[in-house]
């Protein structure tokens, strides 16, 4: 017996729309398609969705608690496992309070519901300050100016790709990473329409890539740089007077303060670390704000860098002054189906910022968590309160974040270390419990992150496709067990005051829903339970919800789960000024945290043109972050941790292709085999991130066997840090390259 059932893949931000044939006999996958009749997505799917068959099968996932004894691993059943686990951090607690235990969420979390929702009382409830996440090894920077000049981090514009006339990106690959802080399924046909209709594509980044390639035009820049060629933009469209805010002018701040600072950023003067022609600049300027429309994007290239904030700034301030910010075909707002149900600003005026600073190098909190770079000084440097123990949930840092080896060395010190996670991985295997969660394939889904950030509005609700085995738990079971044991409480409890607080700022007077009570909507949120409640709850109260009557028009979670498609609710509409939550209600163009950090660029300007090799990373179709390359269908071909050279650099430093090179940073060094590419621009080279998986203890026989790799954030320096978000530097690491003998 077969059956189809269709729901979202839930590897990238694209969340497409698959349709998964089932044998039900055997509890098997037959095949993964593309669902044409997606809402969104229409029948578009990368060559990642298949692998989720390889994934949900693989023999390495774990499927029972391990523990580890003796330095191996043993299973052990889920109560013990728990008890274990709530004991040694409550022991840990007692006598060295909670900041002693810190925690560190990976990627997956963002595209996992449970953990979206059920993640903020798991955090409440072990109490700590010490926080960490794969945010700021992403888009840290991106978030901090978007709370600064909007006023909520998850205020990000995004591209309007489908009715753009002109797209400017900077440091996206989305071609290989299927977009990102801009959820587009099939990026590919989205662009070829663009250029159809018209529209021009402009790619600036220091290699040409999959999505350069296919662009209008293509310009190298000099890693880091993207802050200078952003303010040479701002710079002429001043200069020239083609500032043009329109309607956006009567609710913007400081566009004198940004005339101010672009004053100095002629594109003459920053030829040298932008590594572009000034006359370029000038006719990128004049394009960007002649086009009937235009649509300014950067992404990992723009914050994982020297200059991450500023460069993230000033994306949105060219958007800005060209009038493009909030305007169809420019950079929009998305309006999720789960809400807020209407622009109604809470106006809490700070930003959640420095309200702490970290032990060791006193780095600034942002949104309560501090900048991973820290977090193995924050356990072998013994900051002022020291960490002795580590919760990660799906994050593997040792292989994600800078100077893996510290890292390393840190967890293998640890007092207690707990890891939620499918894998026994390079991070993992430090464990002392790893609790692994249901396959992907076995729980519910929606996207609560990346309807956030949708180029277009659309809902989509995804069943699981098999039962999850009898005794497994899905991640917010897990996370609500853990802090319920810890606090001497049970996983109902938190359940309860987790949904309580949701409808506190639901329904009631002041909200979309102002005559009802918290008991009334909780009493029509049955039978749903876990994220399912929740999430009922959040569309039923939202922008296209029935506001909780059965018998209205409008969406609650069943009628969602009826559309098995998902729901398409239109083109990105304008937003502004209502969705601001600034302090002052108005856009702030020259938010001062943004600001001060211009002395530190005006410095490199000032520093001149030494331009060392540096090493960039870079993403393959195949390949996500460091945990995929255990699926033979997408490990299995050639090597892809390899080494991009420029050839006229290969010639210099007498490397040829196949050679293996040694690369050297402050913190470290990695020996890969060289490839040449004239899509390197001189003097930078390329090697991706997410490998080394040849480590002892690591349990993912695929990945080393067909695609080991090294790691390349043996390289990155923990020291390295974009200033005012703390966000590492991952892109522009100085580095000697050299022939490995
Ligand atoms: N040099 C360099 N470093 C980078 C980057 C770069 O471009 N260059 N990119 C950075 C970026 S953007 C990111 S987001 C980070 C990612 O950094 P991380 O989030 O730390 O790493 P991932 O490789 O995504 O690892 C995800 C982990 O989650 C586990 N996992 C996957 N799905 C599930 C699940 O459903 N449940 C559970 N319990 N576990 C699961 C996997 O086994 C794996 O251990 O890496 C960053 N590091
Ligand atoms: N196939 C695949 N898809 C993925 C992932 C994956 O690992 N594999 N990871 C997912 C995740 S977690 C994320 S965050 C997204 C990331 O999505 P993208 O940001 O699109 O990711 P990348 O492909 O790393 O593209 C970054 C580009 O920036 C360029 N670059 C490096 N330094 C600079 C610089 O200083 N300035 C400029 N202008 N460009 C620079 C690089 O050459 C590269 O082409 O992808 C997601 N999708
Ligand atoms: S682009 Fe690929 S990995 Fe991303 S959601 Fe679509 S099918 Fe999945
Ligand atoms: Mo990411």
């Amino acid at each position: 017996m077969t059956d189809v059932v269709h729901r979202s893949c839930p590897l990238c931000e694209a969340h497409c729309g698959i349709s998964i044939e089932v044998d039900r006999a055997a509890g098997s996958v037959r095949t993964i398609r593309g669902d044409e009749h997606d809402a969104f997505s229409r029948g578009y799917l990368c060559p990642k969705a298949y692998g989720l068959k390889g994934l949900h099968e693989d023999p390495d996932r774990l499927r029972a608690p391990l523990r580890r004894v003796d330095g191996s691993f043993r299973e052990i059943g889920w109560e013990e496992a728990l008890d274990l686990v709530a004991g040694r951090l409550r022991e840990i607690r007692e006598s060295h309070g909670p900041n002693a235990i810190a925690t560190y969420l990976g990627n997956p979390n963002a595209h996992d519901l449970g953990s979206a929702l059920f993640m903020p009382t798991f955090q409440r409830a072990l109490g700590t300050r010490w926080r960490f996440s794969a945010s700021s090894v992403d888009q840290l920077p991106k978030m901090l100016t978007c709370c600064a000049m909007f006023g909520a981090p998850l205020a990000v514009p995004v591209p309007d790709l489908d009715r753009t006339d002109f797209l400017l990106v900077l440091g996206a690959n989305p071609l290989a990473s299927n977009g990102s802080l801009m959820t587009a399924p099939d990026v590919p046909g989205r662009l070829r329409r663009l250029r159809e209709r018209g529209g021009r594509l402009v790619v600036v980044d220091p290699r040409r890539s999959e999505t350069a390639r296919i662009a209008d035009e293509h310009l190298f820049i000099r890693p880091g740089g993207d802050a200078f060629l952003l303010l040479a933009l701002v710079n002429v469209l001043f200069a020239e007077d083609r500032v043009a805010l329109g309607r956006l002018a009567a609710f913007t701040r400081g566009v004198d303060a940004v005339e101010r600072v672009a004053r100095d950023f002629t594109p003459e003067a920053v030829e040298g670390p932008t590594g572009i022609p000034a006359e370029r600049i000038r006719a990128l300027a004049r394009a960007f704000a002649a086009a009937p429309s235009a649509a300014c994007y950067g992404r990992i290239g723009t914050c994982t860098q020297e200059f991450g904030t500023l460069a993230s700034w000033a994306v949105d301030v060219l958007n800005v002054v060209t009038g493009n910010l909030d305007r169809p075909g420019g950079a929009m707002f998305a309006r999720p189906a789960h809400g807020p149900a209407e622009d109604v600003p809470r106006r809490k005026g700070r930003i959640p910022y420095a309200r702490w600073r970290s032990g060791v190098r006193e780095l600034p909190e942002f949104l309560g968590e501090l900048p991973v770079a820290a977090l193995a000084e924050e356990i072998d440097g013994r900051g002022t309160e020291g960490v002795r123990a580590l919760v990660t949930v799906a994050g593997n840092p040792v292989l994600s974040t800078p100077n893996g080896d510290r890292l390393a060395r840190a967890l293998a010190s640890l007092e207690f270390m707990v890891s939620v996670d499918i894998y026994r991985n390079e991070t993992t295997r430090f464990a002392d419990v790893i609790l692994p969660t249901t396959s992907h394939l076995e729980h519910t889904n929606y996207d609560v992150a990346f309807h956030q950030l949708s180029v277009r509005n659309t809902a989509k609700w995804s069943p699981a496709v098999f039962e999850a085995p009898e005794g497994s738990r899905d991640l917010w079971e897990v996370l609500l067990e853990i802090g319920a044991r810890v606090n001497g409480t049970t996983a109902a409890t938190l359940e309860e005051m987790t949904l309580a607080k949701l409808l506190e700022s639901t329904v009631g007077p002041g909200t979309a829903c102002p005559d009802l009570t918290p008991e009334e909507a909780r009493e029509r949120l049955e039978p749903w339970r876990g994220p399912e409640r929740l999430l009922d709850g959040m569309l039923r109260a939202g922008p296209w919800g029935d506001r909780f009557d059965d018998a209205a028009e409008g969406l609650s979670l069943a009628k969602l789960a009826a559309q098995q498609h998902g729901v398409d609710l239109g083109a990105l509409e304008p937003r502004l000024p209502e969705f601001l939550d600034t302090a002052s209600g108005a856009i702030e163009l020259a938010p001062e945290l943004v600001l001060e950090d211009l002395a530190r660029l005006r410095a490199a300007l000032a520093a001149g043109s030494e331009a060392p090799f540096v090493l960039i990373g870079r993403r393959h179709v195949r390949s996500n972050n460091s945990w995929m390359h255990n699926v033979h269908a997408l490990a299995k071909g050639p090597d892809r941790c390899t080494l991009l050279v420029n050839p006229e650099d290969a010639r210099r430093l007498g490397l040829a292709e196949g050679d293996r090179a040694r690369v050297r940073s402050r913190v470290g060094e990695v020996v890969a085999p060289v490839r040449l590419s004239d899509e390197m621009m001189a003097g930078v080279v390329s090697l991706p991130h997410g490998f080394g998986h040849a480590a002892e203890g690591v349990g993912l026989t695929v990945a080393q066997r067909h695609q080991p790799g090294v790691n390349s954030n043996l390289l990155t320096d923990e020291d390295h840090l974009d200033v005012p978000s703390g966000n590492a530097v991952l892109n522009g690491i100085p580095v000697e390259v050299a022939a490995a003998s």
